[in-house]
């Protein structure tokens, strides 16, 4: 059977399509100037199918990973793409053909793989103690050669010290220590409420965990380090077993669920965790957290309702309004006995996608940004295909003056996910570069933004031209040059 996605859902939407392709481009085009400081990796990943998924009811989620690095070096920049080599990736292509089923449900897959990895390595990238980590949040961490986006090793663990099954895409470095956190969820196989917590020290040695209980299976997408503190929020987007049995995938968001905010000493045995209850809501992503005495505090992109149009909904159908995320604190006090977190609205601004100065990560600190949807100048719906949210807009958010300032890309592009570069490692706060790829949809090609993270409305200061259209991404990761030079 030859290679067909035009029969597939999945693939209609503008900038769904599969790129399919392995790309470099030396010293690439680009309009404006380039700062002659930047000398670094930008990388970001993309789900992209590989072969035509064989279940009408897979997700965009279930795309094979494929990383794409923008190496700036004093006013060029090379581009370079390569698939993660998964072990899902290898056996599909030796195979010539789809041998994964979908979403996250193993009984899915050809029996014939059901004992190699399920990672797609499609969600996000950090770089770690001289190592390149692509990840998803199902499986352990794939390794790549930061230079050379070589596939390394297709399922590191830590030379054996990963006691789960899983590893989260969301891990944080506290820069003040130079140790990596992660939360690890269904730890113990589908469905599974154990959750474990890991730390790895500034040489990449996984030197603790935690092992705690969730009480239901939801998606524990990200989580909030702090100086004392680790915290988490378990989402009504939960396992469904029934649903799995039956082929379908993994979630379904069950609205009659509470979310449950966690937090655990960091460091600890995790004996300490203490739940803290809320109504339905979804928050998928913190743009930052911090501490300060016993008060903890976690910003995350907080809707109402479910975030995700493709995942089925047990109780009601998805509405674009209850989906809008907003820039929303979380916060609890632990000297007091209260069992429900407060939430406070920071911003009316609605996005998803919340990044920081991640020299802060885990410390009090004043600059976000996120990529939002400017509803009064809505995207050319033709353009499109009317998917709702479209992100038109980055926003800067400072919440020592609560002021926002923008950069909207008109009414013909989408934007993807920003990305903070400092503009040196010593620059304060939220002094650098805003990047991030622009969705070109009259021309059916991608652009990659750079902008003046101080400067949002004055637009980009360079334009890197590519004249290949990648796909809608998820996340992405800046790396200094200095540290990819070390060996
Ligand atoms: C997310 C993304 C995923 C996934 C689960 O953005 C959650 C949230 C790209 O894959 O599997
Ligand atoms: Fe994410």
């Amino acid at each position: 059977m030859s290679v067909d996605f035009s029969h597939n859902p999945i693939f209609s939407g503008p900038f769904a399509h599969s790129f399919r392709a392995e790309v470099d481009i030396h010293d690439c085009e680009v309009e404006g100037e380039l700062p002659a400081d930047l000398d670094g990796a930008f990388y970001r990943v993309q789900p992209d199918f590989i072969y035509p998924p064989t279940y009408a009811n897979d997700v965009p989620f279930n795309g094979d990973g494929h990383v794409s690095m923008f190496r700036f070096d004093h006013g060029h920049v090379d581009f370079k793409c390569r698939y993660v080599r998964t072990q899902r990736y290898k056996a599909q292509t030796q195979a010539r053909r789809a041998l994964y089923g979908t979403y996250r449900n193993r009984a899915t897959d050809d029996p014939g793989v059901r004992h190699l990895s399920g990672g797609t390595a499609n969600t996000n990238l950090i770089f770690h103690a001289g190592r390149l980590f692509a990840l998803k949040e199902d499986s352990p961490p794939v390794l790549m050669d930061p230079n050379t986006l070589e596939t390394l090793d297709d399922y590191y663990t830590f030379g054996g010290r990963l006691k789960s099954e899983t590893f989260s895409a969301h891990p944080k470095i506290d820069y003040a220590t130079g140790e990596m956190f992660n939360i690890c969820y269904e730890a113990k196989g589908n469905g599974t409420t154990d959750v474990c917590f890991v730390g790895i020290d500034k040489t990449g040695e996984l030197n603790w965990e935690a092992w705690i209980k969730v009480p239901y299976a939801g998606m524990l997408h990200d989580f909030a380090i702090t100086e004392h503190y680790i915290a988490f929020l378990v989402i009504p987007m939960a396992v469904n077993m029934e649903q799995m049995r039956k082929g379908g995938v993994h979630f379904a968001w069950d609205s009659t669920l509470p979310t449950w905010f966690g937090v655990l000493r960091r460091g600890g045995d995790g004996s300490d965790l203490r739940y803290f209850k809320g109504p339905e809501r979804s928050a998928t992503h913190v743009m930052n957290s911090f501490c300060d005495g016993t008060r903890i505090y976690a910003d995350m992109d907080m809707s109402q309702g479910n975030q995700f149009p493709f995942f089925p909904m047990l109780h009601e159908q998805f509405d674009f309004k209850r989906a809008a995320g907003r820039l929303t604190r979380v916060s609890v006090d632990l000297s007091k006995s209260a069992e429900t977190y407060d939430m406070e609205v920071l911003y009316p601004e609605i996005g998803v996608l919340p990044r920081t100065d991640e020299r802060y990560w885990g410390h009090p600190y004043n600059v976000g940004f996120m990529p939002v949807t400017d509803l009064s100048k809505r995207l050319d719906d033709t353009l499109t295909g009317n998917t709702g949210l479209v992100l038109n807009t980055w926003t800067r958010f400072d919440h020592n003056t609560h002021k926002s300032t923008s950069f909207y890309v008109g009414n013909t592009s989408s934007l993807q996910e920003c990305q903070f570069i400092p503009r040196s490692q010593n620059a304060p706060e939220g002094s650098g570069y805003l990047v991030g790829l622009a969705n070109r949809h009259v021309e059916q090609r991608s652009d990659l933004l750079i902008l003046d993270a101080e400067q949002l409305d004055a637009g980009p200061i360079a334009t890197v031209k590519l004249p290949i259209k990648l796909r809608n991404g998820v996340h992405g990761h800046y790396v200094p040059g200095n540290l990819l030079a070390e060996k």
